[in-house]
């Protein structure tokens, strides 16, 4: 079997989910760059693997998948490595149950209604929206209590052991931190401040926060 190979851009909160999950799994693979935001627009080869021309998609031999929770399913159950879903039924819902309020509620406020909204914008010189940022920042501070919640009893989203719920969220979080009201948000809520905290020290999340992406942007409106 080969290394597989992943396309997107390192800057996407998507991308690093899946890089955060092969890089737990021990997996070698390679990062294509997709530039879905250029000129030109997402390159019509790569809708042959992303009909709907987002980023990530998976290359595994041949076998394309797309669509972030069934990739990082699909490396935690195709490869070796410290499983990342828990065997409890009950817990694997749950875990299933944050990813999908993770992708519904966070990811469009915390990424694109606070960070896309202040960091993006100044950096273009572009006013803020001061409206859509008042609606995303209550939204989120309400969101992210509902997660808080997952940690109150157990030190991960879903139960004892860190689960691909954690590594869902984490680029989220990562975004909203780089806000100017990001530290704030996450500091109202001690036990999910706690957990970012736990997060940041293992070596997956060290390599991505220090990589290449990290310095880069989202660019578009
Ligand atoms: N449902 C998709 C969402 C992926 C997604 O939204 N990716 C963003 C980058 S982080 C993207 O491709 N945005 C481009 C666009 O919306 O046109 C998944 O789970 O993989």
């Amino acid at each position: 079997m080969t290394a597989p190979v992943l396309y997107g851009a390192d800057y996407s909160a998507y991308v690093r989910i899946v890089r955060l999950v092969l890089i737990e799994k021990g997996v070698d693979h390679r990062l294509q760059p997709i530039d879905i935001f250029s000129q030109d627009g997402v390159p019509g080869s790569y809708r042959d693997l992303h009909p709907f021309g987002k980023i990530p998609a998976l290359d595994h031999d041949g076998f394309v998948l797309y669509e972030t929770s069934a990739i990082t399913r699909y490396v935690d159950e195709a490869f070796d490595g410290p499983p990342l879903q828990p065997t409890d039924v009950r817990r694997r819902a749950v875990m299933n149950q944050v990813i999908g309020i993770a992708d519904s509620y966070l990811y469009p406020d915390l990424v694109w209604g606070i960070y896309v909204e202040t960091v993006e914008r100044a950096a273009r010189g572009s006013p803020v929206d001061q409206e859509r940022l008042a609606h995303a920042v209550s939204r989120a501070s309400h969101d992210l209590g509902i997660v808080a919640g997952f940690v109150d009893e157990s030190r991960w989203m879903a139960g004892p052991d860190i689960s691909l719920a954690d590594f869902h969220l984490a680029p989220m979080v990562g975004y909203l931190l780089k806000a100017p009201v990001g530290p704030e948000l996450l500091a109202m809520h001690p036990r999910l401040a706690a957990w970012w905290h736990a997060l940041c020290e293992r070596a997956s999340m060290v390599q991505l926060l220090n990589g290449p992406g990290e310095e880069e942007r989202f660019s578009a409106e």
